[in-house]
């Protein structure tokens, strides 16, 4: 039975394999992470590696997890330790990382979460939640005030089951406790995720008390961040193999790429690791990293993940080999994306859509086009809909644009183009099957999902949106994806 890797066999691992070069006995928790998934493993906790290699040791991450057990069980047994495999087409680097210490899970424990949350210690919280996790509306980027987990924390703030319940819970506690707030630092793919976050979060406590709130607003920083690394879910085939060269078992090992990129504002309330000699980028204004990160690839990555799996292509790098998609995203990324983004002096757009487009095809990371067309109802907005809204206002086309859009339409028809049942996961699904039942023309499918508050009111009431999107349908539901994007070639 091959040993697990953990504290005690760190150093049987072979000699080509990074380790902390750190004594994680001295490490101590100054950061706690909500959502300790595996894009925070392999993006924000490898930069905390590298901090803590080079020897600030107060930067220890205390992992949480919001819903499932799965990452704690799989990682606590190996005291925190996990593989971090780094692969493209000229082979794969390995190395592990000891950065989170801790590993909890709320529904289990919320009191040592919240103490976590309360220690001295924690100078800064990080999340990454997914998009749904922010309880807004995509559209206004408002707090969702129906959803269920912020009626719940309203009702029990002491018990709270949402990242922004636990949020408030914290700050409320640490002024209590007359300790300084911590920064609240979020890691997700959204606009202004910083100020979205503090919106939500601000609005949250205003619902309970409005002091608080006020207290927010002077005391707590929620500087925005662009975050980038393609992180696919783990196979068991990333277990076996990453466990074989390892020569210890390995419940979670973490596959990835090599580029890496971390944009933040430099607005921190109470200290931050030096992440600069990591290789972050501190900003004034992180929106227009931000903007030509969700433009640029987010919404290639989605346009690409619907039309790839409606053709049958399972991975990313599949459906970049068939015909017409390379030019169809260098069309979307350099025609109709990048008019639309504001001005990075010094900076080569055309450079950077040819460098996404060769993270793309990456043989090495097998990306799913099913994993990246999930929660498509809270990705589309700031990934393709405020930039078509762009290209509207500039009365430019947006073709292959509205052709992504159409494509998530197709998608969550639920059915692909063999009749087979496609497993549409999006916090919507179910409200969209109801809607969605029994219609099959594309004016009935998309007359009804133009109607979901994802489009707003203006792109409803768009007769050249309406129609393009919509004869865009028609076209995948006749001829199929394949052949529409072929078209491109
Ligand atoms: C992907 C992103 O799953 C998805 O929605 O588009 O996770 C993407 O891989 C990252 O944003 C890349 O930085």
């Amino acid at each position: 039975m091959t040993a697990r890797l953990d504290n005690r066999t760190l150093h049987t691992l072979p000699g080509t394999v990074a380790r902390p070069a750190y004594d994680r006995a001295a490490v101590t928790p100054g950061i706690v992470h909500l959502g300790v998934g595996a894009f925070h493993r392999a993006h924000q906790a490898a930069y905390v590696e590298a901090v803590l290699n080079g020897g600030d040791t107060g930067w220890g991450i205390v992992g949480v997890s919001l819903r499932s057990p799965d990452t704690r069980d799989a990682l606590a047994p190996q005291d925190g330790l996990y593989a971090l495999s780094v692969r493209d087409a000229g082979g794969e680097t390995l190395q592990v990382v000891g950065a989170i210490t801790r590993l909890l899970v709320a529904p289990e424990e919320p009191a040592a979460v919240q103490d976590a949350l309360a220690d001295p210690r924690t100078r800064i919280v990080s999340l990454t939640i997914t998009e749904k996790g922010y309880c807004h509306r995509p559209a206004s980027g408002e707090l969702d005030e129906e959803n269920a987990d912020i009626l719940h924390d309203l009702a029990h703030p002491d018990s709270p089951r949402s990242a922004i319940g636990y949020l408030v819970h914290a700050i409320r506690r640490r002024r209590q406790a007359g300790l300084a707030p911590f920064t609240v630092l979020s890691c997700d793919n959204l606009p202004n995720n910083g100020a979205t976050l503090a919106r939500v979060v601000r609005r949250f406590a205003e619902l309970q008390d409005a002091e608080l709130a006020r207290y927010i607003d002077g005391a707590v920083a929620f500087p925005s961040t662009m975050v980038d690394r393609i992180v696919p879910a783990t196979t068991d085939g990333d277990r076996a193999a990453v466990s074989e060269r390892l020569g210890l078992q390995d419940a979670w090992p973490i596959a990835t790429e090599p580029f890496t990129q971390w944009v933040v504002e430099d607005r921190f309330a109470n200290g931050r690791p030096a992440l600069e000699t990591a290789g972050v980028t501190f900003v004034e204004d992180v929106e227009p990293f931000e903007l030509m990160k969700l433009r640029l690839l987010n919404g290639s990555h989605s346009t690409l993940a619907y039309l790839g799996y409606l053709a049958g292509h399972q991975t990313v790098d599949a459906a970049m080999a068939a015909p017409g998609f390379e030019p169809l995203l260098k069309g979307l990324m350099e025609e109709e994306a990048a008019p639309t983004l504001p001005a990075l002096p010094g900076f080569d757009l055309t450079a950077y859509a040819g460098e996404l487009r060769q993270r793309f095809r990456n043989p090495a990371l097998k990306h799913r086009t099913w994993q990246i067309a999930m929660d498509g109802t809270q990705k589309i907005p700031q990934r393709l809909l405020n930039t078509i809204r762009a290209r509207i206002a500039a009365g430019a086309a947006y073709d292959r644009l509205a052709l992504g859009v159409a494509a998530w339409m197709r998608y969550v028809m639920g059915r692909d183009e063999a009749g087979q049942p496609i497993d549409v996961r999006d916090p919507l699904a179910e409200e969209i099957a109801r809607r969605l039942d029994g219609l099959a023309s594309a004016d009935e499918v998309a007359q009804v999902l133009l109607g979901l508050g994802i489009f707003g009111e203006d792109l409803p009431a768009d007769p050249n949106f309406v129609q393009t999107v919509t004869a865009h349908l028609a076209r995948l539901l006749d001829t199929g994806a394949g052949a529409v994007v072929a078209r491109y070639a």
